[in-house]
């Protein structure tokens, strides 16, 4: 028998790796028949929140999104999707932006159904429009080669635009390929691993991580990575992005 004490969880001010074994479920209004997890939010000092749902049987999510925007991505399974007046079925990869103030409804989501979620307050910007409604396909998002280095491979998969004020992006690394130096920065990181494993490398300390993990980074939490093992490595990330760094 496994002994139950031990997790490669940690929570910490400026990190968090949150690992599938320590969830406990929440209850979220409008999203019904499914399990919510709700793994980074403000609780724990992010100005962030990302969740993950695993429909049931009869799964459906609606709501409003008021003030705060909502990107949805399928990790895993199906399901329609309906926001304003457009209406798309989507299987894993798919992906919806649901900017400020819009009604949303996901259904005929099938059993076992993996969501990933991240949310963000949207800080408008003066003399820019509001962000439109985005639906994509992960697999139709180009993969350039990051830094210089083929190893490395990141798809962005929001417009590079003003308007938006959160990116999310996937990062693909082969077997031994890793981050090209310790980033030191200012941007928030909320993330989860799609395939693969290595290591994590947070505020000087190190973490074995695999595929269903997440992380939060806090701003200035040094990070680095490397992946490790025989396929590559995946992991889709929230950054904050587009705004004026500082009430100073
Ligand atoms: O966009 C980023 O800051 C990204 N390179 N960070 C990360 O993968 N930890
Ligand atoms: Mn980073």
């Amino acid at each position: 028998m496994e002994i139950s004490a031990l997790t490669r969880s940690v929570v910490k001010s400026n990190y968090a790796v949150i690992a599938p074994d320590g969830y406990i479920n929440s209850r979220v209004p409008g999203w019904e028949n499914c399990t919510v997890n709700v793994i980074i939010n403000e609780q724990m000092g992010a100005r962030l929140c990302q969740t993950i749902i695993t429909a049931a049987d009869n799964c459906f999510l609606e709501g409003n999104t008021k003030a705060s925007q909502i990107f949805f991505y399928i990790v895993e399974g199906s399901g329609d999707a309906k926001v304003g007046e457009e209406k798309k079925s989507l299987t894993k990869g798919h992906f919806v932006y649901v900017p400020v103030g819009q009604q949303y409804r996901f259904d005929k989501i099938s059993a076992g159904t993996s969501i990933l979620t991240f949310h963000k307050v949207y800080e408008p910007l003066e003399g820019q429009d509001y962000p439109p409604v985005i639906f994509g396909d992960a697999k139709n998002i180009p993969g350039p080669e990051y830094m210089g280095d083929p190893a490395l491979r990141l798809q962005v998969l929001l417009p590079d635009d003003l308007r938006f004020d959160m990116a999310v992006n996937i990062f693909t690394y082969d077997s031994g390929g890793h981050l090209p130096m310790v980033e030191t920065h200012i941007m928030e990181h909320g993330l989860l691993y799609l395939q693969g494993q290595g290591v994590y490398m947070l505020d000087h300390e190190w973490y074995p991580i695999k595929k269903g993990d997440s992380i939060w980074m806090a701003p200035y939490c040094q990070q680095w990575f490397t992946s490790m093992g025989k396929e590559p490595a995946v992991y889709i990330y929230y950054k904050n992005v587009n705004r004026f760094p500082t009430t100073i």
